[in-house]
């Protein structure tokens, strides 16, 4: 059973393709046009264990909002599509992950049913070109589409960078966990039958 899927989703505002395969190796490639979008979600991706293929523009004269949240639509409606009915896997997984002075903590269950709790106060409004809280909208739009609840909390931290790739990194491993398999419990891992 490959768990692969193909999404590509154009709008006024942003043309954006990907392929994501769960059961692949840690190869990604992202062209976002947003450097630091980019390289969170390579560190995704590698720490996922997920191979990860998009490309992305956007309306980027106006600011990189509507990129980032659109890439948050697209890696959530390929997450969703790649689960297929959910059967068979972990459902639930959390994590710590340190990045030198940062400490991020994740929580992750693929319950069918959309939320995010978000708590990661930082310091600085941009990094790079980057509007901070464009990043919450990246991980509200995961959510949404991807139908999962997601806790990201920052524990502490006060370095910027640090704090947000320890934040896709354990974004990354708690997908990892959640989406893997456990072979003792093939069916779907709810007590309502569907997830
Ligand atoms: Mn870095």
């Amino acid at each position: 059973m490959s768990r692969i899927a193909q999404v590509s989703r154009k709008t006024s505002e942003t043309d954006i393709a990907l392929t994501l395969n769960l059961d692949g190796k840690g190869e990604v490639s992202v062209v976002t046009g947003c450097g630091f979008l980019d390289h969170m979600l390579t560190l995704a991706g590698s720490h996922g264990g997920f191979d990860l293929a998009l490309s992305a523009q956007g309306d980027t004269d106006v600011d990189f909002h509507h990129l980032v949240e659109d890439t948050g639509i697209c890696m959530g409606q390929a997450l969703d599509q790649a689960l297929g009915d959910r059967a068979g896997i972990r459902r639930f997984a959390d994590v710590m992950l340190p990045m030198d002075d940062a400490l991020v903590s994740a929580a992750l269950d693929l319950s069918g049913r959309s939320h995010l709790v978000f708590n990661v106060p930082v310091g600085r409004d941009r990094i790079g070109n980057l509007d901070t809280e464009a990043i919450e909208e990246f991980f509200v739009a995961f959510a949404r589409h991807a139908r999962v609840t997601l806790h990201i909390n920052l524990v502490y931290g006060r370095n910027t960078h640090h704090v947000f790739e320890a934040a896709f990194k354990a974004f990354g491993r708690v997908l990892r966990d959640a989406v893997s398999l456990d072979p003792g419990r093939p069916g779907v891992p709810s007590t309502k039958g569907i997830l």
